[in-house]
């Protein structure tokens, strides 16, 4: 996982209502619905939930510190999806406390190595990782018209390629996966099965044209192996194309920061 910088996060909330409706003429729907497809709902079905509940971002000054802007950005992004949210004055263990006191039902924080929602009242918890593998995979099945049947590439078997390839799976796609990490490849066999499993990139870009990159490396992929059918789910920093990738994908690319991973992850802990 890549640790974000404040240039990372600075514009996210200024863009959220262009992104939103760039999501919704490329995948066929805005933030919200991705996230309520991803927990097998619909985005009406939260609407409900909005006016009822608090939901604090508490900031975690532990290890390398605070991000400027991060908790901020989390905060921008549930607020766009019609929640009431605040950012904790205290910080780490204080932090919780004010959030607990303050009535907050569900909490997001997070330090070097995880970062989590927790549902205060059910206990119920997600960690970012699997909910972003998750809701990007979401977005694919949105963009690709559906899966079932279809062959999708996962490219790096971590916790986002993980949780990405068992959403694909229930969705009916079959899966290639290639990763240089034989361990994390061994795991992910044990999770999908018929899992297909290829020894290089080139071969898995030239045999399926949806594709899931879920590694923390840059231009992963090769501009060669984009067609006029390839589709990427591409979620985080670095991104795994270079510029002309992009523009090859144009509207079949699908990237951002942090927006679909918070938002799948919100509407994961509000789903009973
Ligand atoms: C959650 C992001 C997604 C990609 N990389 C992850 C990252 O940057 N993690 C570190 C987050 C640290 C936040 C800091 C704060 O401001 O509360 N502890």
């Amino acid at each position: 996982m890549t640790r974000l910088r404040e240039e990372d996060v600075c514009h996210v909330g200024t863009m959220l209502s262009g992104y939103d409706q760039h999501l919704l003429e490329c995948v066929g729907k805005g933030l919200a619905g991705i996230a309520a497809h991803s927990v097998g709902r619909s985005s009406a079905e939260f609407a409900k939930t909005q006016t009822d509940i608090s939901i604090a971002v508490v900031p975690i000054a532990y290890g390398q510190g605070i991000i400027c802007g991060f908790s901020q950005t989390v905060q921008e992004i549930v607020k766009f999806l019609g929640f009431t949210v605040f950012v904790t004055y205290q910080h780490n263990i204080a932090g919780l406390a004010e959030a607990v006191a303050k009535g907050a039902k569900i909490v997001f924080m997070a330090d070097d190595d995880n970062f989590v929602a927790i549902n205060v009242a059910n206990g119920k918890a997600v960690d970012n990782g699997e909910a972003t593998g998750r809701g990007y995979a979401a977005a694919l099945d949105l963009m690709a018209g559906g899966l079932d049947g279809k062959q999708v590439l996962i490219i790096g078997a971590g916790p986002v390629g993980t949780g990405a390839a068992q959403f694909l799976v229930g969705r009916g796609a079959r899966i290639t996966a290639y990763d240089k990490n034989e361990a994390k490849i061994t795991i992910l066999k044990r999770l999908i099965r018929d899992l297909e499993v290829v020894p290089c990139l080139k071969e898995g870009l030239s045999k399926c044209k949806l594709v899931f990159e879920a590694t923390p490396a840059a231009n992963t992929i090769d501009t060669s192996h984009i067609t006029p059918d390839t589709m990427i789910a591409a979620p985080g920093i670095p991104l795994g194309l270079d510029q002309q990738g992009r523009l090859l994908l144009g509207d079949r690319l699908i990237h951002d920061v942090l927006e679909i991973g918070v938002a799948t992850m919100l509407f994961t802990v509000l789903t009973d």
